[in-house]
């Protein structure tokens, strides 16, 4: 474990604490000049650890460091292999690059910062401290066409795993996102983006991007339409524990999406869902339609009721 992992650790669970440079010296065995290096370099890392003048150093905000436990030995044993990074422009490129290098399924990298975090189309994704980003790489044997249904696996067992650790509801929105009811509205506290190669028959690779806003404050431009878990719960959650869920629920849907298809996951999905047969506006390769969403079909398309007609929808989004 790097220093700054060691630094980044002594402050979990400590709350709003003020650890002093001395302490914080003698556990690390290191200067004091040479904390305030790592704090710095922290801080630009956009992890909000405060200099509280010359008594020390503290955490802003919900502190919880589960995350870089990920680097424990003990998760020799999983089905997985974690890459832990303090901060990175994009857990997606990273694991783009890990496709490149021939890595095989299962390499997942995860940061606690992006700087140049994405959504789908190129969109920004907000990526603070206390947020879960991760992008998990596979290597499904599966034909292109059928991955997309695997982001709504991915975003069904997401909200299994939610709902498991700290028993919030959470609902799906076709294809990738999962929103939280606030009264009369739906608030986006997760999304899915999926990039993948392959030929026309063959899927070469596949990265599964999932960006969870647990810890994290909400930029002020996103609040009406974003919110954090944590909002929710009141207080600071376990990110390491949600994301172990999240990999182990995600392992065995996997195993049955790899034999059965998304077929397995449909009824499930659908009792999911956020707002069934409400009218939504829907905007894809051909336009804009209005139309009530009906379901989701075994390939994942959107069942849609539009004037009458029943349209399934492969791809686009729902606008409002
Ligand atoms: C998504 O895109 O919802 C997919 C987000 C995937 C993010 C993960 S994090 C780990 C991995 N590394 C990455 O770089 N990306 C993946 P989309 O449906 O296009 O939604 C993007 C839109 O959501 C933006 O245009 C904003 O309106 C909104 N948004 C941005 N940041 C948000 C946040 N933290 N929480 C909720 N909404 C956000």
């Amino acid at each position: 474990m790097s220093i700054r992992h060691k630094l980044l650790k002594l402050f979990d669970g400590q709350g709003n604490q003020v650890l002093s440079g001395q302490l914080l010296a003698k556990r690390l065995g290191v200067t004091r000049t040479s904390v305030w290096k790592h704090v710095l370099a922290l801080q630009n890392a956009g992890i909000p650890i405060q200099s509280v003048g010359r008594h020390g150093y503290r955490l802003e905000g919900h502190a919880d460091f589960s995350l870089s436990d990920l680097l424990a030995p003990d998760h020799a044993k999983q089905w997985y292999t974690p890459h832990y990074h303090v901060s990175t422009a994009s857990t997606q490129t990273l694991a783009k690059a890990g496709a490149a290098l021939q890595l095989p399924e299962g390499h997942v990298w995860v940061a606690e910062t992006q700087s140049g975090g994405r959504g789908r189309l190129d969109r920004k994704w907000e990526s603070p401290f206390g947020g879960l980003w991760f992008s998990l790489l596979l290597r499904p044997k599966l034909a292109p066409a059928q991955v997309p249904s695997l982001t709504l696996t991915a975003g069904w067992v997401l909200s299994s795993a939610i709902k498991a650790v700290i028993g919030i509801d959470a609902k799906l929105k076709w294809p990738n996102d999962l929103l939280i009811r606030e009264g009369k509205h739906w608030k986006k506290c997760a999304g899915i983006l999926t990039e993948m190669s392959g030929q026309l028959d063959r899927t070469e690779w596949v990265v599964l991007g999932v960006g969870l806003n647990v810890n994290n404050v909400i930029p002020a431009a996103l609040r009406n339409q974003a919110i954090a878990l944590a909002e929710k719960t009141h207080q600071t959650i376990p990110r390491k524990q949600l994301f172990d869920v999240f990999m182990r629920l995600f392992h065995t849907a996997y195993g049955t999406y790899k034999k059965e298809g998304f077929d397995a996951f449909r009824t499930d999905y659908w009792a999911s869902y956020s707002r069934p047969n409400d009218t939504v506006r829907l905007k894809s390769s051909f336009g804009v339609i209005q139309g009530i969403v009906r379901g989701v079909d075994a390939s994942g398309a959107l069942i849609v009721e539009s004037r009458r007609k029943i349209r399934h929808l492969s791809e686009g989004e729902i606008v409002s």
